[in-house]
């Protein structure tokens, strides 16, 4: 799962991008891959992950990941510009979610694309050049499908066709495809496009220093810019952030100390993100390892436990769950059998945010 972050030029994503591969990056992964410097793999803080670690002391803690991408910079009607389509577009298409740094901070000496600090605005630019973008995608399949309609009568295409004339009415009243609703037939029929306006977003106002403390604030006088779905709100300060990041971890507690804050602003942008891709995880805890492990929500037990190994998705027999608040409660997986809340779930159980989870299997 992959996400990536775009915003106007110079708003703060590679100093965002930057923060996370400090906080929390695994570091021989940090700055590989195929995007050379500009992946990450960031691990997704769970107090209750640290719980189990406390509750199995010996073993070894591994956290859940999501990768980050900076994918670059966007301007109005860069979209539209030949070349920088293929390498921006092809970029931003292949992450499943996007986080858009829209810049809030006050700082004469970065000039502003467009010349004054309006988030608004900036939003806009954005969600409009994804837009035209779709809808160019769509224009061509639907020409195409026409032709093809007329002259083969299959009911395929028919039914293609009529699902992309509904995306792209939306688009041309300015509704962003991730706002309707589809049918099973017709999420599949889109999948391959990876429609932009159809990304899950994670909106972030990249705020001055000074107005850290005022998030509630913040977040009530932006909410409309999370209006629709998969849409998400939040504000930090990408450089005050990048700073913490850097910190030792003793100073880093002192200095958030002095600052009034509790975690890093961050940690909370990385869960909702994780969110926002429709994931949840479980956990699975012994004394060699506490580990969370990432599903889709909805995920039934026998496809969680393949998360693992495939061998004990083929030789699934049951899971042993328990909630993570019982344990955490009871503080060991035979008092929670004790007192009865330790099930024994089937291959069809759903799996739910914060199970633990031991699977018996046979192969
Ligand atoms: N004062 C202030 N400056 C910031 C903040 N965030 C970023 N900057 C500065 O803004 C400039 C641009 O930051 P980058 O992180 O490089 O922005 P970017 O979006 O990656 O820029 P491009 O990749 O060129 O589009 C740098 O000089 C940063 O130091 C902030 O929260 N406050
Ligand atoms: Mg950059």
């Amino acid at each position: 799962m992959r996400i990536g972050i775009i915003g106007l030029d110079q708003s703060g994503k590679t100093t965002l991008f930057q923060a996370l591969t400090h906080a929390s990056a695994i570091d021989e992964s940090a700055g590989r891959g195929k995007q050379g410097a500009n992946l990450s793999i960031v691990k997704v803080p769970d107090t209750r992950l640290d719980r189990l670690h406390e509750l199995f002391s010996t073993a070894k803690k591994v956290q859940a990941t999501i990768e980050y991408v900076d994918i670059g910079g966007l301007s109005k009607g860069s979209t539209q510009r030949q070349g920088f389509q293929e390498q921006f577009l092809a970029n931003v298409r292949s992450v499943d979610a996007v986080v858009c740094v829209l810049r809030k901070f006050e700082e004469d000496l970065v000039p502003h694309p467009e010349g004054s600090i309006d988030v608004s605005r900036d939003l806009t630019i954005i969600e409009e050049e994804f837009l035209l973008s779709d809808l160019a995608i769509l224009e061509n399949r639907i020409s195409k499908l026409e032709k093809d309609v007329k002259k083969l009568k299959d009911e395929g295409i028919k039914r293609e066709l009529a699902a992309l004339q509904k995306c792209s009415q939306a688009l041309e009243a300015e509704t962003p495809l991730r706002a309707l609703e589809y049918s099973e037939e017709e999420a599949r029929l889109l999948r391959g496009f990876q429609f932009l306006t159809n990304k899950p977003i994670l909106i972030v106002l990249n705020v001055g220093e000074d107005e850290i403390s005022q998030e509630s604030q913040l977040a009530t006088e932006y909410a409309s810019l999370a209006s629709g779905a998969n849409r998400v709100v939040l504000s930090l300060s990408a450089k005050l952030e990048s700073e913490i990041a850097q910190l030792p971890d003793d100073e880093r507690e002192i200095f958030q100390e002095e600052l009034g804050i509790k975690e890093p602003a961050l940690n909370k942008m990385i869960r909702h993100s994780y969110d926002l891709l429709g994931l949840i995880p479980f956990f699975t805890a012994g004394e060699k390892e506490v580990r969370a492990w990432t599903i889709r929500k909805q995920t039934r037990a026998q496809n969680a436990a393949g998360e693992i190994h495939s061998d004990l998705e083929r030789g699934f027999i049951r899971a042993e769950v328990v909630q993570f608040e019982q344990l955490s409660e009871l503080t060991s997986f035979a008092k929670c059998k004790e007192k009865g809340v330790l099930r024994l779930e089937g291959k069809d159980y759903i799996v739910q945010d914060g199970d633990v989870i031991t699977f018996r299997f046979n192969v």
